[in-house]
């Protein structure tokens, strides 16, 4: 062997020999620098923290494409939700920003139409410095700080128009649900290079319609949010249901309060503020945005998105819309799209169909690059549409076509659905004596969805489309059903219940579902023949009848009225379908059960406070129940 040949082999030998030996515990397999892999990238990402008024420095994420002619406008998304995971490719990294933004929020044609996407984690979530308070109300009675979202978002748009590169001085806002929350309250305190908004699915008001109650009646589901979101700084922690359907969960729990002792909810201030403010007090009015937002005089262009399958946010959008048209005179700054959506749809899903419900195109594709793109396009980048936009584009379900209005909801007439006996419907007064009683258990409340409720986000959040057959035959479940129609019935806006109710026990709540019933055949769509669609549908604690500020009890056994708006619907019943109106008692788990014996708050009720009530719904002459519908004729 050639004798330097040898040398090389042995000095080998004696490297990996050593190798072999060496003490690993003192290195650390993770580099103190790593630098991405960026080169291939089509845009340049970087993270910030951006120094508040106060000092607290707020974790940003900004991704600005490459190789765009001219600057750039900027779109902002602030959010409780995780900066990162917003600018992050659900499927895996790619350097490509289209797809990036593709993972939680939908920005593609922004990405592709030359916009720097920005996300910035709320002060006290995950990246970001400060304390976090849900829903932090603007500077007010409910917070004497001297900061707030308004002015997060103005020292934000302030620090990035002086710092990005090649941005062009225009920036928008946008987000879904809290962060569509956040969206609004930007506009409360508009830095001058904010140039318009895009409130999507937005949480208004938690009260009167949106993630905590509704009418009074406690969305107890929302127990897991709580405990994810407020937990830890990040998200960490999952409620452990250790039931496999929510509603055994929630039932052998007991009240509202006795689950949250159970996850140590208790712990949590948000959960004691929301269960412990059960009344419309000044705790909510103080933090109703809408009502906010009618004294604040926005100048700014919005555009507000609904969906009208939210399961969420089915209030806020629509109320936050009509405040702010009232500031619009010329009825050319404030649009508004309604879409067949659930809660998000548009940031995160196409909309060919919503469960087994078909829309015959995708109307989320038609929202993005035809309403919310020339939007942008205009107040951002100043290039007239091709098109003007309408004041409102509301997809009409049923018909499934796009329509556009000067105003919503747009001019209908108000005509009264009665309810009679042998679970008739028809726009007739009754004219004889009647009644039609249940009996309601709260030992066995009516399931709002399909069983078993599993935990699953993606069941949740379809669960407004489900077919109603489900508990149509409960006896605790009365339907009233329209003979079959002969022409289409168009209802365009909020459907109004008038119950007069009466019940045995001293409380109780009224859940009333307008539906529309098709075919029992249909060759065009077997699977869909007599499939019970809720067009809209909603709940009111009963004892909140005459003041949604205090909770009265019922007397028992006295026909009283109940009068509640349902959300808003855009629908055509179809020749050949019918009208059902659903009536029932309970909506569990999402809803907690109202005991039906009055106590001081329902979401502390003992056990021995549940009682099964008989309730009668009346129909005679004098005490009709009926519900006003919109109807809009073509
Ligand atoms: N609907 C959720 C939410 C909004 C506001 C407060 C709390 C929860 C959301 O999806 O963000």
């Amino acid at each position: 062997m050639n004798p330097r040949f040898s040398i090389l082999l042995l000095a080998a030998f004696a490297t990996s020999a050593h190798a072999q030996v060496s003490d690993l515990s003192t290195g650390n397999d993770i580099p103190a620098r790593f630098p991405a892999t960026t080169d291939a990238y089509d845009h340049i990402r970087t993270e910030a923290m951006i120094p508040m008024r106060d000092g607290v420095k707020l974790h940003t994420v900004i991704m600005a494409p490459k190789g765009v002619a001219g600057p750039m406008p900027i779109v902002i998304t602030r959010t409780p939700y995780n900066a990162i995971r917003r600018s992050e490719a659900a499927d895996g990294a790619s350097p490509r920003l289209a797809l990036s933004v593709r993972a939680v929020a939908d920005f593609e044609p922004m990405a592709r139409n030359g916009y720097i996407l920005v996300f910035q984690d709320v002060r006290g979530k995950y990246g970001s410095e400060g304390t976090y308070i849900m829903n932090l109300p603007p500077r007010g009675p409910l917070n004497r700080a001297g900061t707030d979202h308004a002015t997060d978002t103005w020292d934000t748009v302030d620090w990035l128009v002086k710092n990005v590169p090649g941005n062009n001085g225009n920036v928008a806002i946008t987000g879904c649900s809290y962060d569509g929350y956040l969206t609004l309250m930007a506009l409360f305190d508009p830095h001058p290079a904010l140039k318009a908004a895009i409130p999507v699915n937005a949480m208004v008001d938690g009260w009167i319609g949106d993630d905590w109650y509704h009418h009074g009646a406690f969305r107890q589901q929302g127990a897991d949010w709580f405990y994810t979101q407020m937990s830890t700084k990040g998200d960490a922690l999952s409620l452990p249901f250790g039931y496999r359907d929510l509603y055994r969960a929630f039932l052998d729990a007991g009240s509202a309060s006795d689950f949250g002792k159970r996850h140590h909810l208790d712990l949590l201030p948000a959960w004691r503020r929301v269960i412990d403010n059960p009344a419309y007090t000044a705790f909510w009015k103080e933090q109703a945005v809408h009502e906010l937002l009618r004294k604040a005089k926005v100048r700014i262009p919005v555009l507000t998105v609904h969906g009208l399958f939210d399961a969420e946010d089915i209030f806020g959008p629509m109320a936050s819309y009509a405040a702010l048209e009232e500031g619009d005179a010329a009825n050319d700054r404030n649009s508004l799209v309604i879409g067949p959506w659930l809660h998000g749809q548009t940031e995160r899903f196409d909309g060919a169909s919503l469960g087994k419900v078909e829309w015959d195109s995708n109307t989320v594709r038609h929202y993005r690059e035809k309403i919310r793109q020339p939007f942008l396009d205009r107040y951002l980048k100043g290039k007239s549409p091709a098109r003007p936009l309408a004041p409102v584009t509301a997809f009409e379900t049923g018909i499934n076509e796009w329509r556009e209005y000067d105003a919503w909801p747009p001019k209908a007439q108000s005509s009264r659905l009665y309810l009679h006996a042998r679970g008739r419907a028809d726009f007739s007064q009754p004219a004889g004596a009647g009644f039609t009683e249940y009996v309601s258990d709260p030992a066995k409340p009516v399931p709002y969805r399909l069983r078993p409720i599993l935990a699953s986000y993606s069941e949740w959040e379809v669960w407004l489309t489900g077919d109603q057959r489900h508990v149509a035959d409960r006896t605790d479940v009365v339907s009233f059903v329209s003979e079959t129609l002969t022409e289409p019935l168009t209802v365009s806006g909020q459907a109004i219940v008038n119950l007069v109710a009466s019940t045995t026990g001293t409380d109780a709540d009224w859940v009333v579902k307008l539906i529309d019933q098709y075919p029992e055949e249909d060759a065009a769509r077997p699977a869909m023949g007599g499939f019970q669609l809720m067009v809209a549908a909603d709940v009111l604690r009963g004892r909140y009848r005459e003041s949604r500020e205090e909770g009265r009890p019922i007397p028992a056994g006295k026909a009283l009225p109940y009068r509640f708006p349902l959300p808003h619907s855009n629908h055509t019943f179809l020749p050949g379908h019918r009208v059902v109106v659903q009536v029932q008692s309970s909506w569990f788990p999402l809803y907690d059960r109202n005991p039906q014996r009055f106590v001081a708050n329902i979401a502390y009720a003992k056990p021995g406070d549940y009682q099964k009530a008989t309730h009668r719904i009346h129909h005679d002459a004098q005490s009709a129940s009926f519900l006003e519908l919109p109807v809009r004729r073509p």
